[in-house]
C-alpha cells in the first residue's frame, strides 16, 4: 500500500557538496529508493573523482558529478543548464554543501564570518533560486535544507555557524510559503551529532587514548548516547524527497538522537 509513496522512480536529485559524509549517504539513500540521476557537486576535481569512485563502488552508475562552487551565482546557474541538458529536470535539490570554522566571536575576522554565512546561508538561496522557475513551470518539486543542531542551539565558537543554520531554516519556511501554492514543498533535515569529516577534529583520541573531552559531551548529552551516522538520515530524507511527505512544508525534521528533547544528565 504505502511502497510507491516512498518511491523515487523518474526523479532527479540534486545533492550539493554530495561528494563524501552527510551528502553522499543522502544521495545512495534516494538511488536505493528508485531515482533515475543523482547529481552531485563539490569544490575541487580531486573530491569529485573520489566521489565518483564512491558512488561508482556503492553500484551506482547514473551519476554525475561536477566541480562547482555554490557561493558562485553565476557558475551556479551554469550548472543547472547543464543538468537540464545532459540529465534533464531537477525534481529535488538538497542545500547540504556546508562548512564551519570554530573560532570565538571576538577573535573571528569579518572575512572569515562572512565566509561562513556565505556557503551556509547565501548558497542554499542562489541554489534554490535556480531551480524554482522550472519547478513552479512543472508544478512539482523538493527542496531540502540540510539545516543543525545550531539552527536551536548556541555554543561556544560557532557564531558564524549558528547565524547561517538558524537563517537556513527562516529561509526553509519563507520558501514554503513563497511556492507553496506550486506544489514545491521546502523543508529542513536537522541532524545531531554526525561521524564525518566536518566534526572529525572534535572526535580525536587525545594523546592519553582518551576521549575527546567534546566526543564525551555529546555522548552525554544525546539520549541515544552516542554520535549518529550519516546513513541514518537516509529514511528522513526519503521521506522529505517522496511523495509521502507531499503535506509536510516549511518543517525541520531533527535526526538528532533527542539531543533537542534533553535537558543533560543530572550531576
Ligand atoms: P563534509 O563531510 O565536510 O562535506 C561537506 C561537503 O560540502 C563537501 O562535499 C564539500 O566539498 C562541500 N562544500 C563545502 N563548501 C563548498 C562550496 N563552496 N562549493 C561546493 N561544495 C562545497 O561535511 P558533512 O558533515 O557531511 O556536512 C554536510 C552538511 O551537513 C553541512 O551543511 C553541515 O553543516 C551539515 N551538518 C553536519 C553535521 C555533522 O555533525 N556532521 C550536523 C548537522 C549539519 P569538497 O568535497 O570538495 O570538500
Ligand atoms: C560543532 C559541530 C556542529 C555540528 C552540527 C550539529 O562544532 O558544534 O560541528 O555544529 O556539525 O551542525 O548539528
Amino acid at each position: 500500500m504505502t511502497g510507491d509513496l516512498f518511491s523515487l522512480k523518474g526523479k532527479n536529485a540534486w545533492i550539493t557538496g554530495g561528494a563524501h559524509g552527510i551528502g553522499f549517504s543522502i544521495a545512495c539513500a534516494y538511488a536505493a529508493a528508485g531515482a533515475d540521476w543523482i547529481v552531485f557537486n563539490c569544490s575541487n576535481e580531486a573530491s569529485r573523482q573520489k566521489g565518483l569512485d564512491a558512488y561508482h563502488a556503492a553500484g551506482i552508475e547514473n551519476v554525475r558529478g561536477y566541480v562547482c562552487d555554490v557561493t558562485d551565482e553565476k557558475a551556479v546557474h551554469d550548472l543547472v543548464e547543464r543538468i537540464h541538458a545532459e540529465v534533464g529536470p531537477i525534481h529535488i535539490l538538497v542545500n547540504n554543501a556546508g562548512i564551519i570554522k570554530r573560532i570565538p566571536m571576538h577573535e573571528m575576522k569579518r572575512a572569515e564570518f562572512q565566509q561562513v554565512i556565505d556557503v551556509d546561508l547565501v548558497a542554499p538561496y542562489i541554489c534554490a533560486a535556480a531551480v524554482v522557475p522550472e519547478m513552479m513551470e512543472r508544478r512539482e518539486g523538493k527542496i531540502i535544507n540540510i539545516c543543525s543542531m545550531m539552527s536551536e542551539l548556541g555554543r561556544e565558537t560557532v557564531s558564524a555557524y549558528a547565524a547561517a543554520k538558524g537563517g537556513l531554516k527562516m529561509l526553509t519556511r519563507n520558501i514554503c510559503s513563497e511556492y507553496g501554492a506550486y506544489n514545491i514543498q521546502c523543508n529542513g533535515l536537522g541532524p545531531g551529532y554526525i561521524a564525518t569529516s566536518q566534526t572529525a577534529p572534535l572526535r580525536e583520541r587525545q594523546p592519553d587514548g582518551s576521549r575527546h573531552p567534546f566526543d564525551a559531551f555529546i555522548v552525554a548529552k544525546t539520549p541515544a548516547g552516542r554520535w549518529l551516522a550519516p546513513e541514518e538520515l537516509a529514511g528522513p530524507a526519503v521521506f522529505l524527497a517522496s511523495k509521502a511527505s507531499d503535506a509536510v512544508n516549511g518543517h525541520i525534521l531533527y535526526v538528532d538522537g533527542g539531543i533537542l528533547a534533553y535537558i543533560g544528565k543530572q550531576p
